[in-house]
């Protein structure tokens, strides 16, 4: 039996739970047997025994979101597409993406309010973002097909609106 990585920690969770469960039913017996006059006990050793397990539960938890953190695979180093709009065009870059790869989309606006609306190789709406002046929207993403994706406005801004069409390519991961 492997005793590291996930298997490892469910593991040792399950028998630290079943231990607590142990403890508040052997609590909860004496608890009984002392209200049925057996085993008379003051309230204050009741509270202490309660202060003290409420204790080891915190302190189980918070050192296992440590763990748990630990046990998380490494961010994946994503890459950053600039995407600047206005009446009525677009600058990206760069123009190409890895697939299988987190990108993320810093989308802004030169003049007005316009979209940055992207469409897989099949036509198909994937995300729409808002392109506005004087801030910067981010949007993350990850394509795991290769291809030619179209882009275009999806915010009505003017005659020029139904030609701010473009694209960009994402390539197979090297
Ligand atoms: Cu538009």
């Amino acid at each position: 039996m492997r005793l590291e990585g996930p298997d490892g920690a469910w593991i040792s969770a399950l028998g630290i739970s079943l231990l607590l469960l142990g403890a508040a039913f052997g609590l909860l017996w004496r608890a009984l047997r002392g209200a049925r006059g057996d085993l008379p006990r003051p309230w204050v050793a009741r509270g202490l025994w309660l202060g003290l397990f409420a204790l080891l539960g915190l302190g189980l938890n918070l050192s296992s979101l440590r763990w748990a953190q630990a046990e998380r695979p490494q961010a994946e180093e994503a890459s950053t597409v600039e995407v600047v709009a206005w009446t009525w065009n677009y600058r990206i870059v760069p123009r190409s993406v890895p697939a299988d790869t987190p990108v993320v989309f810093r989308v802004s606006s030169l003049d007005t309010l316009h979209s940055f609306g992207v469409y897989d190789p099949h036509n198909r709406l994937l995300f729409t973002v808002m392109a506005m002046p004087g801030h910067e929207e981010r949007l993350r993403f990850r394509f795991t097909d290769p291809g030619r994706y179209t882009v275009r406005c999806l915010e009505y801004c003017g005659v020029g609106h139904g030609r701010m069409v473009t694209e960009f390519l994402v390539e197979r991961r090297k």
